[in-house]
């Protein structure tokens, strides 16, 4: 079973849409693993984004996420790096797909609601920056075999 890391970035948070991002994974099937409201220090939000640093909006990136709150969520399930990077939509909302986050509440680049790990190294990484071992919850979904039985 897969672990990803989902943070709804600020504007997400602002605009008040932290309720339809959880809604849309939920119903997609996959499990809620850990979930907290935080205030990003610059030093986390160096250490999440390490890999854009001298990208022309990197230091804009940095204040964007340690702007307001952030959502930070572990979600579990099949495939969960891919099917939540799928359900996000691409990072440009503009091309992102319809029936996407990004497409369907978004239109900027720089303001595109969410993040998502994009393999399972960096979902590891992610995870472990963001949580430690205890915040991370053990539990069964009730409806798996509803969502993944096989025939
Ligand atoms: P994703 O979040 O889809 O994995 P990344 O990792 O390429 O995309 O970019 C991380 C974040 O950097 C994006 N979510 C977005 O907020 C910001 N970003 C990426 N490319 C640009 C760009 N060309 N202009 C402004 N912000 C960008």
């Amino acid at each position: 079973m897969e672990q990803t890391l989902v943070l709804v970035k600020p504007d997400g948070v602002q605009r008040g849409l932290i309720g339809d991002i959880i809604q849309r994974l939920e119903r997609r099937g996959l499990k809620l693993a850990g979930a907290k409201l935080i205030q990003v220090s610059d030093k986390l939000a160096r250490s999440h984004y390490a890999i854009h640093e001298g990208k022309p909006f990197y230091e804009g990136l940095i204040k964007y996420i340690t702007s307001s709150p952030v959502m930070a969520m572990v979600w579990e399930g099949p495939s969960a790096i891919s099917a939540v990077r799928q359900t996000m939509g691409s990072t440009d909302p503009l091309k992102a797909a319809p029936g996407t986050i990004r497409h369907d509440f978004a239109l900027s680049i720089s303001r595109n609601l969410t993040h998502a790990s994009d393999s399972p190294e960096n979902a590891a990484s992610e995870i472990s920056l963001w949580f430690t071992p205890e915040e991370i919850v053990n539990w069964q979904l009730c409806t798996f075999e509803w969502l993944f039985g096989e025939n």
